[in-house]
């Protein structure tokens, strides 16, 4: 059963609705600031390299963009060194007041994880990077553990396919303690690699996961996504994962596009009437937007389950 109800006016927002030149709008980190919606989009250039733009809504579907880019490769320092080739695919956390932003940073030295920080939504301040090369992927727990920050990410590896890893941090720049906590399943929807998609959402029966999974084709890659649900003390601890996928590329926006075939999550809301807007780029492209019944995806993953490893 798909549980993920699509939006009746998707793609949301597109290249179109940008006051600046850019080819694509998608995998952006959702939040609320102040009573309004504030979405933190990817943009490709026209010479291929990613920005972040944001968008403000008051309904969480209509945006409006702001007049310029809100974050841009650094241009001096060493974040200069590691975001010359772009920054992508933006996570938010609001965690004691403030509000974290983790992305990629792509540079000839590889893919790492920058964080950054804002209190307003106007000024942003980075703080660190926060991994090291052959990183994507990178999300904060809304709440800390035993006084711990956590996260969720996916580091790169030749020898075993792409899985989802937990780690903890007093301060947010050191991290430790890092475990494998869940890997694809063979012959799955998920079974090439998986990557942690919005930040966890805490419900009475434990922190919800959205994530995207792999599968490969003879007619290329297609990206789907599932959910994940974490002990609500513990989060290295997966009570279960959801066998099914909750949302696959069917719309013409998901199907064709700068890459074929994606649903991709970095964001999604959820709502004090039990449903959670969810955020995916359409074929890294363009962006969309749809709800769910939070309980129906915890159902998902504890009564309809595989094993996490
Ligand atoms: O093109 C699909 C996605 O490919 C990458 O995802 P992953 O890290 O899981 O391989 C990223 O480049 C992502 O931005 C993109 O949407």
């Amino acid at each position: 059963m798909a549980c993920v109800k699509r939006y009746e006016h998707n793609p949301i927002l597109t290249r179109n609705d940008v006051p600046y030149e850019v080819a694509t709008v998608h995998n952006a980190g959702v939040t609320k600031y102040d009573g309004e919606y504030v979405m933190l989009f990817r943009s490709h250039k026209l010479n291929g390299r990613s920005i972040l733009g944001l968008a403000r809504s008051t309904d969480g579907f209509h945006f409006t963009v702001d007049e310029k880019p809100f974050l841009e490769p650094a241009s001096s320092g060493v974040f200069a060194e590691y975001e010359a080739f772009g920054i992508e695919d933006p996570r938010i956390t609001c965690i004691d007041g403030e509000y974290l932003i983790t992305y990629s940073a792509y540079s000839k030295h590889g893919v790492r994880i920058g964080l950054a920080r804002t209190l307003d939504w106007q000024k942003v301040e980075r703080i660190a990077f926060i991994t090291e090369a052959d990183y994507r992927n990178v999300v904060i727990f809304p709440e800390k553990f035993n006084g711990r920050y956590a996260r969720l990410d996916r580091p790169h590896s030749d020898i075993s396919p792409w899985s989802i890893w937990i780690s903890y941090s007093h301060d947010l720049r050191y991290w430790g303690d890092a475990e494998l906590i869940m890997k694809p399943e063979p012959y799955h929807w998920d079974e090439m690699k998986i990557g942690p998609g919005a930040p966890p959402i805490k419900t009475s029966r434990g922190w919800l996961s959205i994530y995207h999974g792999v599968f490969p084709t003879m007619d290329g890659n297609i990206y789907r996504l599932g959910v994940a649900l974490h002990h609500l003390n513990d989060p290295s601890i997966i009570l279960g994962v959801g066998d099914d996928w909750i949302l696959q590329p069917e719309d013409p926006w998901e199907i064709t596009g700068y890459v074929h075939n994606v649903v991709f999550s970095c964001g999604a809301v959820p709502e004090d009437d039990g449903n959670v807007k969810i955020y995916w780029g359409g074929a890294d492209t363009v962006m969309c937007a749809g709800t769910a019944r939070i309980n129906e995806l915890v159902d998902l993953c504890l009564h309809k389950s595989r094993k996490p490893l």
